[in-house]
Parts: structure tokens; sequence; C-alpha cells
């Protein structure tokens, strides 16, 4: 056996999980397919890239000597600094020996005999090891829309994942931004008046507040540094992972003059304050949200100047938060500049890409850059991605097909030895997603530890308990207004076969950070139940 683990990806997951490893002495190395460390942060680049959660919320917790020793420079920190902290740490504990980069995994089967995984790599090596574990990130698989002559454009095109790591030239040039989600949002927000004309092509709106970044003291930093334990109670105890509480006030038992009071005081506040701090019913209850939406629109309004854009810019198709909320940052004020335009794609959609541009239903428009930020195969994708088969040679993929089935989001029945610390259906994915992380990584870290003391070689999920589970999943799902939206949340995708709106996949746990962690620590107290052992 080449490793006793083996884990794939050098994201934040990835990070801390070889740090657990190396420390408890396992034989382990990190596989990963880019030529560096640091996962979403190494590769999404474009500008305006940037956390949404607070910084000192979203660095590492287990480490006294990285809280001491960073000094977070912006409340929610840019993607240049993101990576050069994730690789401050890697630097720290010495973890980049541990780490084979350009290293990507194209199959790995079960071998029931040995009770071990064999993975064939894209080098044409095969490597064994007792257990896998997979860190692949959420968000890792970019998707692009399937339009006719995409090669044929003589301008430069990416999507957003793969924006160019040497400098892109903006002055002066017409450029193309296609998709207003999370991402397409902080792009446009940024190089709006960097470059010479942008025109963004909208599908659907999102429903997007102010980021109100903003930077970090050196005295901001040492009192953060002193709350760091307050701080990440904080963040254990809320839904969301955030030091954002809910208002647990009834939405209908407070006057809409209170209503309307809290929300003034969340409009700007920093980060998902209007989301997480808002009342609870927004999330599950139609005409709870339909009031607060309104709000909200009232706010693009005010703010956007040209009131037939204003009205393009405000979705009709889903109420306020029932999507992850994309936060921004002048970005309806970019709709005020001469050089910015809008074209809603959903009424005259794109039917073309041409050597110069871009031809919609309606006309032709010429570019010099084409901008996808047009997301990604979420969750799932990256598990897509690689041939895993399990007892019997069954397929992952072929199980997902419907969607992913998981026992606590970080097994799978019938794939022995196979641990996600942030997998589907975990409480990571709909958390502030370090947190979830840290919390994924030391559960299958002591579940490892487990089994080396009481000498197992084999762990399985049973198909009942992945199934009690799902079930708890699915529930969670029935009590949420995003489930009907039109998200990564319930796998849609429109660039994906058979990821098409209608048929909801049950992708994130959605019971809140608290509820997971205590489940998975009852799971852990009782012995493991649900996992069936072999020694
Ligand atoms: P998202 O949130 O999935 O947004 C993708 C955007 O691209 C969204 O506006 C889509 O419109 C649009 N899109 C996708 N495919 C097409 C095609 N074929 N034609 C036109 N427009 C299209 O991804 P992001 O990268 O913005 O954000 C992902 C996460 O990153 C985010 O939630 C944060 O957690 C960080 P649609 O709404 O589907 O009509």
């Amino acid at each position: 056996m080449d490793y006793e683990v083996i884990v794939i990806g050098a994201g934040v997951g990835g990070i801390y999980q070889i740090k657990r490893l190396v420390d408890l002495g396992i034989k382990a190395t990190v596989l990963e397919a880019g030529a560096d460390l640091g996962g979403t942060w190494y590769w999404n680049r474009y500008p305006g890239a940037r956390f949404d959660s607070e910084s000192y919320t979203y660095g590492y917790s287990f480490s006294r000597e990285v809280l001491d020793e960073w000094h977070w420079k912006e409340r929610f920190s840019g993607q240049p600094e993101n990576l050069r902290y994730l690789n401050f740490v890697a630097g720290k504990f010495d973890l980049r020996k541990h780490m084979q980069f350009n290293c990507k995994v194209e199959s790995m089967r079960f071998d029931e005999a040995a009770n071990l995984w064999r993975l064939t790599l894209s080098d044409g090596r095969t490597l064994t090891c007792r257990f896998v574990i997979l860190a692949l990130g959420l968000l890792s698989i970019p998707t692009l829309p399937k339009l006719e002559g995409m090669d044929r454009f003589k301008g430069r095109s990416f999507h957003t994942f793969y924006w160019p790591q040497e400098k892109v030239e903006l002055a002066g040039k017409k450029v193309a931004v296609i998709g207003t989600g999370a991402t397409g949002i902080q792009v446009i927000g940024e190089i709006a008046d960097k470059v010479g004309e942008l025109t963004v092509f909208q599908r659907r709106p999102n429903w997007s507040a102010p980021l109100s970044n903003g930077p970090i003291s050196d005295a901001e930093m040492a009192e953060i540094r002193k709350r760091y334990d307050e701080i990440f109670k904080t963040c254990a105890r809320t839904p969301g992972g955030f030091e954002h509480e809910p208002d647990r006030r009834g939405f209908f038992e407070v006057s809409r003059e209170e209503r309307v009071k809290l929300w003034d005081s969340l409009y700007g506040s920093p980060g998902f304050a209007i989301w997480l701090r808002n009342f609870r019913e927004i999330f599950t209850n139609e005409e709870a949200n339909a009031e607060f939406s309104e709000y909200i629109a009232n706010r693009i309004r005010q703010r956007v100047k040209n009131p037939k854009t204003a009205e393009k810019l405000i979705p009709r198709d889903h109420g306020f938060g029932v999507q992850r909320v994309p936060m921004e940052t002048n970005y309806f004020e970019a709709y005020n500049r001469p050089n910015v335009h809008l074209v809603d794609i959903s009424e005259t959609p794109l039917v073309q890409v041409t050597e110069k541009g871009l031809r919609t239903t309606e006309r032709d428009f010429e570019f010099d850059i084409i901008v996808y930020a047009t997301g990604f195969d979420a969750i799932t994708g990256a598990y897509d991605h690689i041939d895993i088969r399990g007892v019997g040679g069954a397929k992952l993929r072929d199980r997902w097909n419907d969607g992913p089935t998981t026992y606590l989001g970080m097994m799978v029945s019938g794939f022995p030895n196979l641990l996600m610390p942030s997998g589907p259906q975990s409480g990571s994915a709909s958390t502030n997603f370090p947190r979830g992380i840290e919390t994924g990584v030391n559960w299958c870290t002591d579940l490892l530890q487990y089994m080396r003391k009481n000498g197992h070689v084999r762990a399985d999920a049973t198909a009942e308990a992945e199934a009690r589970w799902t079930e708890h999943v699915v529930q969670m799902y029935s009590i949420m207004l995003m489930r009907k939206a039109k998200s990564w949340f319930t796998g849609y995708n429109s660039n994906v076969p058979g990821h098409e709106y209608g048929r909801p996949r049950y992708m994130v746990y959605n019971g809140g950070a608290p509820k997971y962690v205590q489940r998975i620590n009852e799971v852990a107290a009782k012995d493991y139940e649900g996992i069936r052992f072999v020694a």
C-alpha cells in the first residue's frame, strides 16, 4: 500500500485535512489537479473575487499561532490575499511537501479483497491507499453555455474561474459579461469603471445587497484577535456558521414599522447581515418573503437611475434569499454609467458567438473580451468527473444520477473507506464554508483514529443509515422556500444535461450548523452508528 490516506484536493479542506493527518503520523499525501495549492482561491482570479464571509470568520480556527500571526487587511478579503493566507498556513506547517500538484485522478476502484482503493492518475501512475478523503470543493467544475461558434471568436474569452494569471488589459476594451450570479455581480461592480464599454447579458436578475467592505486596521485586528474564541463560539451556534444571528422575533408579531426599522439598519450593514440577521420567516413564509423582497426592490429602484433598467434588475421569479445572496460593491450604480449596458437575454436570447462578438435574436455585438460568469456544475460535479467505483464495481456517478444520497454528507453506502469532509448533503455546503470544513475534517479524522484504535480496516455506511439521512435532508428542504429556486442549491444548471429546473436534487443540509454538528457527534458517540466496520 502506497499510503494510508490519499486526500484529493489542496484547497481549504485539503490543507486542513493533511495537517491533521501529518500531526497523527499517518502516511498520507494530497493529490491536486492544479499547479499549486489554494483551490477556489487558486483558480478564481477575476477582478472583484473576494469573500462574502467576514475574513476573520473564514480563516482557520485550529491554530492559535495562525490566528495570532495573520493580519486580515480587509473585512472581506480579496482573492490575492486569500491565496497568500493559504500559502502562509501551508508554509507555516510545512505541508507543501505532502502535496503533489498537476495530479489529476481519473479513476478509483475499491479492492474488496484487500480493502483498499486503487487510484489511476492522468500521468499514468497507479496509487493504492486504505482511505480516500475527497476535498474536491463545491464549485470547482465551471460550466459554459452551449452556444454555436464559441471557438470562432477572435478576441479573448474565458470563464471567470479561468481568468488568466497574467494581467488582462481592460482599459478601453469592449467587454461582455454573461451571467449575473455572485461572480458576475462581483466582476461587473469591479470593472465597470475600468473598461471602455461593458455589456452585461442577463438571463435572470439576482437579489443582491451591499457588501460594505472596508479595511481592518492594526488596532481593529488586535481587538479581533482578542475576540477570536468568542467569534468562533458565535459561529458555532448560528445556523449559517457566521457571526450573524437571526432576529428571533416573529415576523408577524412585530409591526410593519418595526420590520422596516430592522431592515433599514441591516441594509448596508456588512456582509450577510441583511440575509442572516433577518426574521427567520424570510426563508420559510411566502408572505414574509414577498414583503421583504419588495423592500429590497425599492432599494434597487432608488439606486438605479433609469427606471426601466431598475425593473430589469429586480427578480420576479424568486424572492430575496431563497438563492445564495450575491453581495455587491457599486453593482447597481454601475448601470448608471454611460459605458455600461444591460441586455435582457430572457427577451432576446443569445444565439451565437461570432468572430467579432455575440449575436442575440435582435442584433450583433462586437467585443474584445467575452467573460463567461456562468457558474458551476456545483457540489456533485467534481465527484462526477472522477470514475469512482465501489463495491461490486458500482459507479458513484450512476448512483447519484438523480441527485446525491449520502450518510451525514460524508459517506456513501457501498463505497467503503471513502470520506467526504464537506460532501453533498453535509453541513458545510450551506454554511460559512471553512467552519463546516473544520467540522467535517475533524469528524473524518476522529473516525480514522477510532478505526486504528479498534483495528478496523473497512468502514461502510449502511444503506438504511444513508436512506434515513437523505430523507432527513429532503425533509429540511421541504420547509424552506429555497426548494423552489432555480439555483445550485437545488441542483439546477441549464448547461449540464439532467440538471434542468424541475428535477430537484437535494444537495445541501439545510438544518443549520448547530443541528448538523449535534447529529454527527451523536453518531460518533454511539460508536459510529450506521457504519459497518470490518476488522
Ligand atoms: P451562479 O450563481 O450559478 O450564476 C451563474 C449565472 O450565469 C446566472 O446568472 C445564470 O443565469 C447565468 N447563466 C448560466 N448559464 C447561462 C447561459 N447558458 N446563458 C446565459 N446565462 C447563463 O454562479 P456564480 O459563479 O455567479 O456563483 C457561484 C457561487 O460562487 C456563489 O453562489 C458564491 O457562493 C460564490 P440564470 O440565473 O441561470 O438564469
